[in-house]
């Protein structure tokens, strides 16, 4: 007897890491899928799981309505679509890139007769899959596609809609893994205060965790005083007082023997709106700095 499957039947192109699990979740929650790689050997394994192997991108996309993209970068993306026939498909492209890139592929998608939707993967390949794991997508761009195809693009991990401008899922994306950047940047130097004391590590790691997660309150803080314009009203942490102690995060980094590199930048920005004009900016919390990032 032949088994039809009443879930979408979908084509991804990019068999690498994220690619391949991305593949592994539609499979196994029954969608047909149709898989192409550039390198033919990713593609195998996930053959013997079910998945139908194109031997090229024209091929693949031939197959199936719904095309998600999911390779190295956006120019990887342009040259394995280049010169297809994409007349009435609807095509999602999770592969990280610029707003820029993915306004430019949108144009690039509606001049050749398809619908777009632009993914950034808030994710690693092993939350995919993985309610429980906190993994989801930002998507933007075609809100129709975007409603269509809602449940297969919620197989491999959540699915959030963050409007019909096709750069803003990237820029929600860009915007996160930037703060996180920051982050780790911090985590960095903590670390390397230590190194060489009768402090271990592990005992730090702990430690940093509660205190970084008491200190995410900055984010929700920050908007309130962007939105308002009000950078004064109730501040426990003044500019003047921060700026005073972060002298002494630099003298200890010299101690230490530690570059202060990873955390200078910021400093130097809080000294910035502070000289610019100290009676007006004393009082303000660090978020006045935010102000002076556009250049
Ligand atoms: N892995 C991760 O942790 C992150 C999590 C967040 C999102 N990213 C983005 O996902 C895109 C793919 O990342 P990936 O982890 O799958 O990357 P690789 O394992 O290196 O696989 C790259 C695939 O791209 C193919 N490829 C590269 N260049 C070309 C090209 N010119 N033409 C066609 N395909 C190309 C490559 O093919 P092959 O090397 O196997 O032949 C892989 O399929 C990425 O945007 C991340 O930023 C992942």
């Amino acid at each position: 007897s032949t088994k039809t499957s009443t879930k979408t039947p979908l084509t991804l192109l990019g068999l690498g890491a994220m690619g391949t699990a991305l593949a592994r979740t539609w499979l196994a929650a029954g969608h047909p899928l149709t898989v192409w790689n550039r390198t033919p050997a990713k593609a195998e394994a996930l053959a013997a799981e079910g998945a139908v192997v194109a031997a090229s991108p024209a091929e693949a996309v031939a197959a199936n309505g719904l095309i998600v993209v999911c390779l190295l970068d956006h120019a990887s993306v342009g040259s394995a679509l280049e010169g297809l026939d994409l007349t009435g498909k609807d095509l999602v492209d999770l592969t990280t890139g610029t707003p820029a890139d993915g306004r430019a592929r949108s144009a690039w998608a509606r001049e050749r007769g398809a619908r777009f939707l632009d993914g950034g993967i808030m994710a690693t390949p092993s939350m995919i899959g993985a309610p429980a794991a906190g993994g989801y997508v930002f998507y933007s761009g075609s809100p129709d596609l975007f409603e269509e195809h809602r449940s297969a693009l919620e197989v491999p991990a959540g699915a959030r809609f963050v409007g019909s401008d096709p750069g803003h899922a990237a820029l929600h994306d860009v915007a996160l893994l930037s703060a996180m950047t920051g982050l780790f940047a911090g985590i960095s130097h903590a670390y390397a205060l230590i190194e060489g004391e009768d402090i271990s590590p592990k005992d730090l790691a702990p430690l940093l965790t509660e205190w970084l997660g008491a200190m995410g309150f900055f984010a929700g803080a920050a908007a309130e005083r962007l939105v308002s314009g009000d950078f004064t009203t109730g501040v426990e942490s003044n500019l003047a007082m921060q700026v005073t102690a972060s002298s002494t995060y630099l003298r200890t980094a010299a101690e230490q023997g530690v570059s202060p590199e990873l955390i200078s930048p910021y400093l130097d920005l809080m000294r910035e709106r502070l000289a610019a004009d100290p009676a007006a900016h004393a009082g303000e919390d660090t978020a006045g700095a935010i102000t002076l990032l556009r250049r």
